[in-house]
């Protein structure tokens, strides 16, 4: 491995994340945004989250914030994201084999309140064995507009990765856990984090559009279907899988990292009685087919 791998394992194994600078230029930003606005104000009859499947709609607008789940579904703007070279080549080396699952965007204006802490795996889905990380999740955060301290940024808590000391969470919803930083940075910068960090938006007081994109990739050994399931959103997977006709437009490395939707394929809801035979699956995917893209 050449020394500015090794210093980057060391920093992403000590810290939990890694920051990445300039890897998107203004125009790159600037094109991104205008999609992202097109997008928001875009109409989605989301079908499949009216048969009683639990799980996120395909906009969701909460206070001061404005997210949209499922990007590829909606456009092809963004599908040169997926197979961003500098971010590939680090998710290859800290994960077995990793897949996309969710992407989604926020959008926060002044008075989005803070996100409360989470983390999307427990700290034993990350692991260092002679000298190689893995991590089963791997979220990565592309800023497409300054994230100040005061523009409700990520917030996390380096190194708690790996923490396992159980902290009374309710007492810190909306302030900061011990040792909590601000991960801020200019338009064009990015963050990769295990999703085992504990993590948080900060509450956004400027004035100013904060709005960035999330791909969030699992390990091929984890089954995200049956994770929205076991949580009871199991109308998520609607946003994570993408029809044949998204993937055919994909090229090489955008399929190998979506390979595990190949598998989650089922007929078209208009041939009425076929059923997918994955088990709590039905009713989304037998929807899901039915969306024209
Ligand atoms: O950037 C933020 O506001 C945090 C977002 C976040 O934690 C999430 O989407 O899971």
């Amino acid at each position: 491995m050449n020394e500015l791998a090794l210093a980057e394992d060391f920093q992403f194994d000590a810290q939990g994340f890694l920051m990445l600078r300039n890897v998107f230029d203004a125009e790159r930003c600037r094109r991104y945004l205008e999609e992202l606005e097109r997008l928001f104000e875009r109409k989605y009859d989301d079908p499949w989250l009216c048969d009683g499947v639990r799980g996120q709609t395909t906009v969701q607008l909460t206070e001061g914030q404005r997210r949209i789940n499922g990007l590829p579904l909606w456009t092809d703007v963004f599908d040169e994201v997926i197979s961003f070279a500098p971010v590939v080549e680090r998710l290859r080396r800290w994960m077995q084999h990793p897949q996309l699952v969710n992407t989604w965007a926020i959008e926060k204006t002044e008075g989005t309140p803070w996100g409360g802490w989470h983390r999307g795996l427990n700290p034993d889905d990350y692991t260092v064995r002679r000298g190689q990380i893995r991590t089963r999740m791997l979220n990565c955060v592309y800023f497409l507009t300054d994230n100040d301290e005061d523009d409700g940024c990520l917030t996390v808590v380096p190194g708690a990765h790996k923490s396992e000391i159980d902290l009374p969470m309710a007492e810190f919803r909306g302030r900061d856990l011990p040792g909590a930083v601000r991960v801020t940075g200019k338009a064009g910068d990015m963050v990769m984090f295990s999703e085992t960090l504990l993590h948080t938006g900060a509450t956004k007081s400027s004035s100013r559009q904060r709005t960035n994109l999330y791909f969030n990739y699992i390990d091929a050994t984890y089954n995200p279907a049956m994770r929205e399931l076991l949580a009871g959103n199991q109308g998520n997977v609607n946003h994570y899988v993408f029809p044949p006709a998204v993937r055919a437009r994909f090229d090489e490395t955008q399929r190998e990292l979506t390979e595990w939707m190949e598998w989650q394929r089922t007929a078209p809801a208009s041939s009425g009685s076929q059923r997918p035979s994955s088990g709590g699956l039905g009713p989304q995917t037998k929807t899901r087919c039915s969306i024209s893209i």
